[in-house]
C-alpha cells in the first residue's frame, strides 16, 4: 500500500514581524513535521525556537486542543464544561446574544479580539457579524500600539507606510529604537540586521542580544526617550547635520522645535536619560550622515508618555532629510493597504458603518464590571485574562455571573476557563487564508495542510454559523473564504490568484527593488507636510510640539519593571507547550547585581514583586543586561500554569497613554522584597 506524502508550503500567521515560510510534511492526512521553508527569504529553512517546538507538539496534539464546543457546567472560572454539539452551542449563543440585543441594545454586547492569528480572514471576518449586531468593540490596538499610531498620524499623517526593509542595502545606518528583534523578530536579528551594510545603533534600556551585537548601544532609563531624541536633535542642529532645504519645503515647525532643542545639550540629556554625552554625539552623527533607516519599536511607546516619545523620535528622519530617498525612512508598521488590501471591506465597515464608539483595553475591566454597559462578551484571537493589565481585576470582571461570555480559541486558555460557551477554533495548519506581513512588503498564502481535529472550525466558519443561528442572512455574513480570498487578490498588486500564490508561498510587492518611502514627499497630514508642529495635536491637548520629557527615576526602594516580548512565547501563545515550558525555564524577575544586593537577594531567591495592582512571588535572576533601577519580567505565560496563578499582568496597571488611550505596561513601578523560605528541617 502506498503512503501518501506531500509537503505543503504555507506561512506562519502569528503577530510577528517575520511571517516565516513553512513546509508542512503530511503523510496519510496527518502532519508529521512542520519546519522552515528553505526557499523562503525570511525563514531560510528555520522557524524560530518557539514555533519549531510548539508547531510539532501542542499544535498537533488533539488532547491539548479544543476539539468540540463546550458549555459551562460549574462556577465561572472553574473550567468545568460539558461537550455539546455545534447546533446546541450556537442555539445557546444566538439565543442569549439575541436577548441582550433585544433587551439592552446591541451595544451591550462587547467584543474583544486581537492578533492570536493575524491572517486576514481569521482576523477580520468575525468583525462583520459584530458590526451587524451593533456590538461595542474593545479597540484592538489599545492593548499594543495605539500611542505610536496616534503620534505618527499627527506627524506624518500615517503610521502604516513604513520603509521597505530591502532599503537596508542602501542605508549607511539602521537605528533600532525600542524594538528587540532578538526576541520579537528573530530572523531580522539573525539575517536582516547582520547583513545590513550600515552601522547598527540600538536604543533600549535593556542590553538585548540585538543591542549587544550593535555597533552602538544607547541604554536610556525607560520613559526618557523623548529627552534623548531632543539631545540628538541638539547635536544635529549644532553641527549643521540637518537638512534645511527639506525642512523648509516639506516640514512645518522646525524653527520652533530647534528653539527647544537648543536647550537640550548632551550634558543635560545625559543627566535626564543616563546615556553618556559622547554616545549621544556619536549616535547623532551615525544617524545624521545618512541615508539612514529608523525602526520605531512598539515596546518604545508602551509608556505613560509614549505618544510624546514617538513624536520626538520620529522627528529625526524629517530633521535629517532621511525621507523620500533610497536607504532612508522610518518603520513602525507596514499596513496591508500598501499591498492593496481593503480592510474595511474585510471587516464590513462600509456595509455596517454605524456602530458604537470602541472602548480602550485600558477600561476593559471597568466596562465589563458595569452591567448597564455590558451584558455579553464575545472573544476570538485573544486571551485577555492573561494579556490585559490589571489581571486580577479583569478576571474578577470576567467572573460576573450575568456576563454571558463566548470564547473561540484553539487551546483551553485562562479566558476559555471563564467562558459560558467555548467554540473550538482550527489552527493555522487547518484552513486557507492570506498573510500580509507588517515588516516586509509581501503577501503570502496560508494553506490548509490537514483537517482540523474533532469539530474545530476556522473563525470565518464559526461566525458564518453564528450569523445563521441568529437568523441573519445578509450576504456579507455568509460570503465564502474562497470568494473573499479571490477578491482580496484581485485588488492586490500581485496579479496572482490563490492557486498561483500557493505555488509561490510568499511574493514581494513589488517583486524587485526597494520601495522609496514617501517618494513624492507628500504626506497625508492636513498641510501635506511633515507636521513637527501639529495644530491637530495641539487641538487634542498634546501641545503644538513634542516635549523633551524624561520620566522621573522611581522613589528609593522602587524599581521600573519592563515586561516585553520573550523569545519563548508570542504573547501568551506557545506558553502551554511542554517543551517550550521546559526549555524556556520558569518565570523570573531579572535584576541587576547592585539592585539585587541592595534588596538582599541572590540568584534563585524568591522575591515578592508588588505594585498598585497586585503582587507575585517569583525567583530572582541576576543579569548584567539592565541599568540600575530597572527590573525585567517578560510578558506571555499562561496564568493557570504559574505558581501564583498569575503572570506579570497581575502587576501592570491599566493606566492609559497620553495619546491613543493605549497600554503603558513598560511604565510600571514596583517594589521588591525577599520572601523568606523556611529553613530546611
Ligand atoms: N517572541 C516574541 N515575538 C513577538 C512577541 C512576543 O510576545 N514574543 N510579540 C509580538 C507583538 S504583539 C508585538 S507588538 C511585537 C513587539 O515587539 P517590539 O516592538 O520589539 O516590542 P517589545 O518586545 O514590547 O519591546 C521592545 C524593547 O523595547 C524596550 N523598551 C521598553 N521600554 C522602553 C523605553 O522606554 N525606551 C526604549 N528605548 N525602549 C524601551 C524593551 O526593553 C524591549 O527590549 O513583537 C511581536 N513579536
Ligand atoms: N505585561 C505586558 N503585557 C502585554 C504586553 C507587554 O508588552 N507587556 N504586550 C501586549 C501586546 S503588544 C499584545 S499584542 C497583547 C496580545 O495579547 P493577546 O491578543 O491576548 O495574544 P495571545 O496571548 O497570543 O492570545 C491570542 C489567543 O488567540 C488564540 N488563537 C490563535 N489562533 C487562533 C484562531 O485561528 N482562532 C481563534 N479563535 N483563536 C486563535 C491563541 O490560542 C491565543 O490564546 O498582549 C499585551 N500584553
Ligand atoms: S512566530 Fe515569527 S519567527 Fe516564529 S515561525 Fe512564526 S513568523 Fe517565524
Ligand atoms: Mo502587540
Amino acid at each position: 500500500m502506498s503512503v501518501e506524502q506531500r509537503d505543503v508550503r504555507t506561512t506562519c500567521p502569528r503577530d510577528c514581524y517575520d511571517a516565516c515560510g513553512a513546509l508542512v510534511r503530511v503523510m496519510d492526512g496527518r502532519i508529521t513535521h512542520v519546519r522552515g521553508d528553505p526557499d523562503h527569504p525570511v525563514s531560510r529553512g528555520k522557524l524560530c525556537r518557539k514555533c519549531t517546538l510548539a508547531y510539532n507538539d501542542v499544535f498537533l496534539d488533539p488532547a491539548a486542543r479544543l476539539t468540540v464546543p463546550l458549555v459551562r457546567s460549574g462556577p465561572k472560572g472553574a473550567g468545568s464544561f460539558d461537550a455539546v454539539s455545534w447546533q446546541e452551542a450556537l442555539e445557546l449563543v444566538a439565543g442569549r446574544l439575541g436577548e441582550v440585543a433585544r433587551d439592552y441594545g446591541g451595544e451591550a454586547i462587547t467584543y474583544a479580539h486581537y492578533t492570536g492569528t493575524f491572517s486576514l480572514l481569521a482576523y477580520f471576518f468575525p468583525i462583520r457579524l459584530m458590526r451587524r449586531l451593533g456590538a461595542t468593540e474593545v479597540a484592538p490596538d489599545s492593548i499594543c500600539n495605539d500611542a505610536g499610531h496616534a503620534a505618527l498620524t499627527y506627524l506624518y499623517g500615517t503610521s502604516l507606510e513604513g520603509f521597505d526593509p530591502r532599503a537596508a542595502a542602501d542605508a549607511d545606518c539602521v537605528l533600532v529604537w525600542g524594538a528587540n528583534p532578538s526576541a520579537s523578530a528573530p530572523h531580522q536579528h539573525d539575517h536582516w540586521l547582520p547583513e545590513a551594510p550600515g552601522a547598527v545603533v540600538v536604543v533600549d534600556p535593556v542590553r538585548t542580544e540585538t543591542a549587544a551585537n550593535a555597533d552602538l548601544h544607547l541604554q536610556p532609563f525607560p520613559g526618557t526617550d523623548a529627552a534623548l531624541a531632543f539631545g540628538l536633535m541638539h547635536v544635529l542642529a549644532r553641527d549643521g547635520v540637518t537638512d534645511e532645504e527639506f525642512l523648509v519645503e516639506h516640514a512645518l515647525g522646525w524653527p520652533q522645535l530647534r528653539d527647544v532643542a537648543v536647550e537640550c545639550t548632551p550634558a543635560r540629556t545625559q543627566a535626564q536619560t543616563g546615556v553618556p554625552a559622547a554616545d549621544i554625539e556619536r549616535a547623532a552623527h551615525l544617524y545624521g550622515a545618512g541615508p539612514s533607516l529608523l525602526w520605531i519599536g512598539q515596546g518604545l511607546q508602551r509608556q505613560a508618555t509614549g505618544g510624546n516619545v514617538v513624536r520626538a523620535v520620529a522627528a529625526l528622519p524629517a530633521i535629517t532629510g532621511n525621507l523620500g530617498r533610497p536607504g532612508a525612512g522610518f518603520l513602525y508598521l507596514n499596513g496591508s493597504a500598501n499591498r492593496g488590501v481593503d480592510e474595511d471591506d474585510l471587516s464590513g465597515a462600509r456595509i455596517y458603518p454605524d456602530v458604537p464608539a470602541p472602548v480602550s483595553h485600558m477600561v476593559f475591566a471597568a466596562h465589563l464590571e458595569d452591567a448597564r454597559r455590558s451584558r455579553a462578551l464575545v472573544c476570538w484571537n485573544i486571551n485577555p485574562a492573561a494579556s490585559c493589565p490589571e489581571q486580577g481585576r479583569v478576571r474578577r470582571a470576567l467572573e460576573r455571573e450575568d456576563l454571558f461570555t463566548v470564547v473561540a480559541d484553539v487551546f483551553p486558555t485562562d479566558t476559555v476557563d471563564l467562558a459560558d460557551v467555548v467554540l473550538p477554533a482550527a489552527s493555522w495548519l487547518e484552513f486557507d487564508d492570506l498573510v500580509v506581513p507588517y515588516f516586509h512588503r509581501a503577501l503570502a498564502a496560508q494553506v490548509k495542510a490537514v483537517d482540523p481535529p474533532g469539530e474545530a472550525l476556522p473563525n470565518s466558519e464559526i461566525f458564518r454559523r453564528m450569523a445563521g443561528a441568529l437568523g441573519l442572512d445578509d450576504p456579507v455574513l455568509h460570503e465564502s473564504d474562497a470568494d473573499i480570498i479571490a477578491r482580496v487578490l484581485a485588488g492586490s498588486q500581485t496579479g496572482l490568484d490563490f492557486a498561483q500564490l500557493v505555488e509561490r508561498g510568499t511574493v514581494w510587492v513589488p517583486p524587485e527593488g526597494a520601495v522609496v518611502q514617501f517618494a513624492d514627499l507628500r504626506f497625508p497630514t492636513p498641510s501635506g507636510r511633515v507636521e513637527l508642529a501639529s495644530e491637530a495635536a495641539e487641538g487634542d491637548g498634546h501641545g503644538l510640539l513634542p516635549r523633551p520629557h524624561a520620566d522621573e527615576r522611581p522613589a528609593p526602594g522602587r524599581l521600573r519593571l519592563l515586561s516585553p516580548a520573550s523569545p519563548w512565547a508570542l504573547n501568551t501563545s506557545f506558553s502551554n507547550d511542554p517543551k517550550v515550558i521546559r526549555r524556556g525555564g520558569p518565570l523570573t524577575l531579572g535584576l541587576g547585581a547592585e539592585d539585587a544586593a541592595a534588596l538582599g537577594l541572590s540568584e534563585g531567591d524568591l522575591a515578592r514583586v508588588s505594585s498598585d495592582a497586585g503582587s507575585l512571588v517569583v525567583p530572582v535572576h541576576i543579569t548584567d543586561t539592565l541599568p540600575a533601577g530597572v527590573a525585567f519580567m517578560p510578558k506571555g505565560r499562561w496564568p493557570k500554569l504559574e505558581r501564583d496563578g498569575a503572570n506579570v499582568n497581575a502587576l501592570t496597571l491599566a493606566r492609559p497613554s497620553d495619546m491613543g488611550a493605549s497600554t503603558t505596561v513598560h511604565g510600571l513601578e514596583v517594589s521588591v522584597t525577599p520572601v523568606r523560605q523556611p529553613a530546611p528541617a
